[in-house]
């Protein structure tokens, strides 16, 4: 079968943009404080908290750990609910605000990626919401329909580092997973990725910088820009190549990976 690089698969939060301590984080302290909680994330505990996927579930783990003898109202899910949607409109404002600007590469390499001619989609653990917020706000007003499909949220059972959300963008591409590049930031989208057998590049962020990436195809500090050379972190890569990712390099990165012992096509 032809295995040749057909789409690509974005994460949002951390890849596309620096969403989580500038964007989600403040959110979710305005949240709090507009609640009349004195609960207060720091840049600090917030990388701790990042290790559970999703807003929601994160802000039961905080009460869980960090809130002990915790007496909220009698309906927790609904609380938690309601404090996550309005997280979701301050993040929006924030958005709105120019305050999530995207990380360097990203649209140069999206734009690249759509003149020639790569299928492109999103598969995030955060809302569509959320995505279009920062999407129009820090891309382009059309920037929503740049992607074929948008894999987000709550649209499956199981958040990453469960395969579900790529499973799902898969089948609505219609691809195999061997068609397909995906970029993650972290451990938790990486497993994902790997789990639903999608090669996959990682770009650190000051979130992720020390977690484990075994199984990427290329861990990279940033997607880098002619004269911004990102830093190679691990994987192969040709020093005579160009220092910033493009659609070339996607495709080398994706043949290596297949050609690779690392990468078992098809793996669950
Ligand atoms: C992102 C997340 C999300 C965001 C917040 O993970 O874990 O929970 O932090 O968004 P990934 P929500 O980048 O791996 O998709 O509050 O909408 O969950
Ligand atoms: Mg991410």
């Amino acid at each position: 079968m032809n295995n040749d690089l057909r789409a690509v698969i974005f994460d949002v939060d951390g890849t596309l943009a620096d969403t989580e301590l500038h964007g989600h984080r403040v959110a979710f302290n305005q949240a709090f404080a507009e609640a009349g909680l004195d609960w207060l994330w720091s840049p600090a505990l917030y990388g701790e908290l990042l290790k559970v996927t999703g807003g929601k579930e994160r802000i039961r783990r905080y009460i869980d750990q960090y809130v002990p003898g915790f007496s909220g109202p009698a309906d927790l899910d609904a609380f938690i609910t309601g404090l996550h949607r309005a997280k979701n409109g301050h993040y929006a404002a924030l958005a709105a605000a120019g305050k999530i600007p995207l990380r360097p590469g990203v649209r140069r390499l999206l734009n690249e990626a759509r003149e020639a001619g790569l299928r492109l989609a999103i598969a995030t653990t955060t809302s569509l919401e959320n995505v279009e917020a920062l999407l129009i706000h820090a891309l382009a007003a059309d920037a929503m329909s740049w992607f074929e499909v948008i894999g987000a949220g709550d649209v499956v059972p199981a958040k990453k580092p469960a395969p579900d959300i790529y499973h799902y963008t898969l089948n609505e591409l219609g691809l195999p997973p061997a068609a397909c590049l995906a970029l993650e930031d972290s451990a938790n989208g990486l497993r994902s990725a790997l789990a639903a057998g999608i090669p996959t590049l990682v770009t650190v962020c000051d979130y992720t910088r020390e977690d484990h990436f075994s199984g990427a195809a290329l861990v990279v500090d940033q997607l880098g820009e002619p004269g911004q050379p990102f830093a190679l972190i691990d994987g192969a890569w040709d020093s005579a190549s160009s220092a910033w990712i493009d659609v070339p390099a996607l495709r080398r990165v994706h043949r290596h990976a297949m050609q690779d012992g690392v990468y078992q096509q098809g793996a669950r």
